[in-house]
């Protein structure tokens, strides 16, 4: 299937692509066909906030990871291979768009893109639910594994007004918010650690979504979440500081030497 045509939604870095129907209705039944069956529901855990500052205060909702199709069995639970598919191909497209500065995912010695693909995260929001924090996918400082992801691609599986209400998908641009208006089976690409967005709560029904990232092959960064990250940023400020100052005595004990030392060391290296 040919990826429908995106729209751009803003410039530079803060903006998104809005490709309408990247799921038709036929491939949308075979989605939810998947995520309602025991596999998947099996394995819906809470969706974590890596910066949360209260218990479900700024995240509340449930996931359960989509890894990729790694055999041809009919029973392997994994996504149907053309949906991966389809992922790739709006998330390479964004990556066009937006090129390797604001997207990042990495080159070979032979030129060719080395992307990196997470499992998909299919995510559910009962009433009540919502992701409420304002974030971006990563942090461009990169202190976690989390911020090497390069694009992030959300396709939403329910339609709003049908079978939830509220849980509007809204972005910060240049400071200003608004709502993203999507029907069901449409997606949003943008570079992950660009755009600030969230999901508003949800006041009634089942509100799904699935997010697919891409990411740069990348350090092997900590994982680095609440107090631990605390600690962790702590710690690295201590190291940071010990550093400076073995730095500064180093400079003031090369400044104090006597020019005839330094002569015998051009000498012994003669
Ligand atoms: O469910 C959505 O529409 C987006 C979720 C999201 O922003 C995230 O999981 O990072």
């Amino acid at each position: 299937m040919a990826l429908p045509q995106p729209t751009r939604v803003g410039r530079g870095a803060e903006s998104y692509l809005h490709f309408p129907s990247l799921l038709s209705a036929k491939d949308l039944s075979v989605v939810l066909d998947h995520v309602n069956g025991g596999e998947v529901q099996g394995a819906i855990e809470e969706g974590i906030l890596f910066t949360d500052v209260g218990a479900n205060r700024d995240r509340n909702s449930k996931v359960s990871w989509l890894e990729r199709p790694s055999t041809a069995d009919e029973d392997d639970p994994t996504v149907p291979e053309w949906l991966h598919t389809r992922l790739r191909k709006a998330a390479a497209a964004t990556h066009t768009r937006y090129g390797d500065k604001l997207c990042p995912v990495g080159i070979d010695k032979l030129g060719r893109w080395t992307p990196k693909y997470e499992p998909i995260q299919y995510t559910e929001y009962p009433a009540g639910s919502h992701y409420g924090a304002w974030h971006t996918d990563g942090d461009v400082d990169e202190v976690d594994p989390e911020d090497t992801r390069s694009v992030t691609i959300v396709v939403l599986l329910a339609s709003p007004g049908e079978d939830f209400e509220g849980g509007h998908f809204e972005v910060e641009i240049k400071g200003k918010k608004s709502r993203v208006k999507l029907q069901a089976g449409d997606a949003i690409g943008f570079p992950a650690k660009r755009l600030y967005h969230r999901v508003t709560k949800i006041t009634s029904g089942l509100r799904r979504s699935m997010v697919f990232w891409v990411s740069r092959p990348g350090k092997d960064l900590p994982a680095r979440y609440g107090a631990e990250a605390e600690a962790a940023a702590a710690a690295d400020k201590a190291k940071a500081k010990a550093k400076a100052k073995a730095k500064s005595a180093k400079t003031k004990q090369k400044a104090m030497q006597p020019a005839a030392q330094e002569g015998t060391v051009k000498r012994q290296r003669r």
